[in-house]
C-alpha cells in the first residue's frame, strides 16, 4: 500500500489510549496507524520576526512521522489569525458580515501555503498520496503542482462550503477557486456544500459534470465526493461510563435534585448560536411556566481564537445575557443557566451528556458537529436523552429523522421544541435513539477514513502542469 501524508493546519501528536479531542486528531491518528507515513503542519509554536524558521522537526512515533514547523508571528498573524480565522471561517459560515479583508494577510496566506509545500517536498516520495485538510490550505495542491509535485492530493473541508453568493464576497473567490481545483479529489461533509462547490466551478469556471463524481475543469478531472465525519460510538459509550460515577458528576446529579438537566458543549464561537441558544433557553421559561425551577441548562464553552476581536465579543455578550437571564430566574435553590467558560477532560463531557435528558445543539451553521454525533452515543441505552439539532448542522442531513431538528433563528420555535423533548415519552426516545445509533455506527470514523482514500485511489490521476 502506498504511504500517506497528512497535510493539516495544526498537528498535535496523539498518544494511544489517552481520550483526545477532535474527529480529525482521531481520523488522521487511525488512517496514518493502517498506512504508516506522515503528518505534516505547524506545531503551534510561534516564533517572533517576520520569517517562518526552515527547520522541520521530526519524531517517529508509532509508524508515523510527525513533521512539523514553527510560524513566525507575522506569519500567523496574516495566514492564520487573518486570512484563515478572519476572512474564510466566517464566510463559509454564512457571516460575510463578520469578515474582514485585507491584501496583505491574503498574499501571506498564499506565501504560507507556498512555503509550506517546500518544507514538505524532500519529504514526499514518488507512490505518496496526500490528504490535505480544511480551509488554511485551499491552494496547497496549487503550489504543489508549481513545486513539481505530481502526486495524487485530495483534500477534505471540516467546514461548510458557502453557495456562490456567498463565496464570491470573498475578494479572490476566483484565484481560490482555481487553486482548489488543482486537487484530485475534493471532499465535503454535506450534499450540499458538494452543491454549492460544483455549481461555482460550473457556472463560474466553465467547468462541465462528468458524470455523478467528477467535473472537467481547465484540463482536469477534478472528483468531488460527500464524506460525513464520524465517531467511534462504542468508545464513546465507554468513556460516558468512566465518570459516571465520579465526584463531580454525582455532586451535580444531587445539585440538580431530579431537575431535568439540558448540556450544550461548544468552542466559544459565533458559528455555534449560543446568543440564540439562551434566547430560545429563556423563552421556554417565559412560555412554560412548569419548566421553572424544574430544568438547567448547562453550557460549556472554553474560549478559542481570544486573540480575534469577534470572539471577544461574543464572550462578552454570553457573559451579559447569562447574568441577565439568572438575574431574572433565578431563586434561593435554583439556577437555570450555568454558563461555563473552562474545558473539561473529554471522559468528562461525555459522562455529562449521559447524565442529561437533552443534548442541545443548534449553531446557526456547522460543517458537522460531532458534539451532536457524540451526545447520542453517550446516552443510556435503557433510557436515553433526546437530541435538539439544528437544521443547519451538517449532522443533520444523516440524524434528522432522530433528532428533534430546530432553526436557531426562531427562538419560539426552539422554545416548543425543548417543550417536547423534556416531556417526551420513554418509548419514543428509545426509537429515535436505537435509528441514530445504527446510522452512527454504520457511518463511523472508519468508514470516512476509508471511503475518501479509496476515491482518493481511484480520483483520475495527477492534474496536468497546465492546472497547476
Ligand atoms: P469544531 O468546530 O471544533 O470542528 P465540533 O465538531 O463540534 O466542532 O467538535 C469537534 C471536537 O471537539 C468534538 O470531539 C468535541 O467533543 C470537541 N469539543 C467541542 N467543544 C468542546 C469543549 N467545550 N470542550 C472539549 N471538547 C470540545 C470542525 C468543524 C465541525 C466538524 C469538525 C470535524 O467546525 O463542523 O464537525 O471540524 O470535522
Amino acid at each position: 500500500m502506498s504511504r500517506l501524508i497528512v497535510v493539516s493546519n495544526r498537528v498535535a501528536p496523539i498518544v494511544e489510549g489517552k481520550p483526545t479531542a477532535g474527529g480529525l486528531a482521531v481520523g488522521v491518528f487511525d488512517a496514518l496507524k493502517q498506512t504508516g507515513g506522515v503528518w505534516f503542519g505547524w506545531n503551534g509554536d510561534i516564533v517572533e520576526g517576520a520569517t517562518s524558521p526552515d527547520t522541520v522537526q521530526r519524531e517517529l512515533r508509532d509508524n508515523i512521522t510527525y513533521a512539523t514547523v514553527a510560524l513566525s508571528r507575522s506569519d500567523y498573524d496574516q495566514y492564520y489569525r487573518g486570512f484563515s480565522n478572519g476572512m474564510l471561517w466566517p464566510v463559509f459560515h454564512y457571516r460575510p458580515d463578520l469578515s474582514r479583508y485585507d491584501r496583505r494577510e491574503y498574499a501571506g496566506y498564499c506565501r504560507v501555503n507556498q512555503w509550506l509545500v517546500d518544507r514538505l517536498k524532500p519529504m514526499v516520495q514518488p507512490d505518496d498520496r496526500l490528504w490535505v485538510h480544511d480551509y488554511h490550505l485551499l491552494p496547497f495542491a496549487r503550489a504543489c503542482r508549481q513545486a513539481g509535485i505530481r502526486n495524487r492530493i485530495g483534500f477534505f473541508l471540516h467546514i461548510p462550503f458557502p453557495v456562490e453568493p456567498v463565496m464570491t464576497t470573498v475578494p479572490p473567490h476566483r484565484e481560490l477557486m482555481e487553486a482548489m481545483c488543482a486537487y484530485d479529489l475534493v471532499g465535503f461533509q454535506t450534499d450540499a456544500d458538494r452543491r454549492a462547490f460544483v455549481d461555482y466551478v460550473c457556472r463560474r469556471l466553465g467547468g462541465v459534470r462528468r458524470g455523478d463524481h467528477h467535473i472537467e475543469v481547465g484540463g482536469h478531472c477534478i472528483r468531488v465526493g460527500v464524506y460525513p465525519i464520524g465517531i467511534y460510538p462504542d468508545e464513546i459509550q465507554q468513556l460516558s461510563l468512566k465518570h459516571s460515577r465520579s465526584r463531580q458528576i454525582t455532586n451535580l446529579k444531587q445539585g440538580l435534585q431530579q431537575r431535568r438537566l439540558m448540556v450544550s458543549v461548544d468552542r466559544l464561537d459565533y458559528s455555534k448560536g449560543m446568543i440564540e441558544r439562551f434566547t430560545a433557553f429563556e423563552r421556554l421559561l417565559e412560555m412554560t411556566p412548569a419548566h421553572r425551577g424544574q430544568v438547567t441548562f448547562v453550557q460549556i464553552a472554553p474560549p478559542s481564537r481570544s486573540d480575534v476581536e469577534q470572539y471577544r465579543q461574543i464572550r462578552r455578550q454570553l457573559e451579559s445575557a447569562a447574568g441577565r437571564i439568572n438575574g431574572r430566574w433565578s431563586d434561593l435553590a435554583w439556577t437555570p443557566l450555568r454558563y461555563i467558560n473552562k474545558s473539561y477532560d473529554r471522559s468528562m463531557l461525555m459522562s455529562l451528556f449521559r447524565a442529561s435528558q437533552v443534548g442541545y445543539v443548534t449553531p446557526l451553521r456547522d460543517g458537522m458537529n460531532l458534539v451532536a454525533k457524540e451526545y447520542v452515543a453517550a446516552q443510556p441505552p435503557e433510557d436515553p436523552g433526546v437530541l435538539v439539532l439544528s437544521e443547519f448542522a451538517g449532522a443533520a442531513e444523516e440524524l434528522g429523522d432522530g433528532a428533534l431538528l430546530v432553526n436557531p433563528y426562531d427562538a419560539d420555535g426552539m422554545a416548543e421544541t425543548l417543550d417536547r423533548a423534556l416531556t417526551m415519552p420513554l418509548p419514543e426516545r428509545l426509537d429515535r435513539y436505537r435509528g441514530m445509533l445504527a446510522r452512527l455506527t454504520e457511518n463511523n470514523l472508519s468508514r470516512w477514513r476509508d471511503r475518501f482514500l479509496d476515491d482518493l485511489s481511484e480520483a483520475p490521476a495527477t492534474a496536468p502542469a497546465a492546472a497547476a
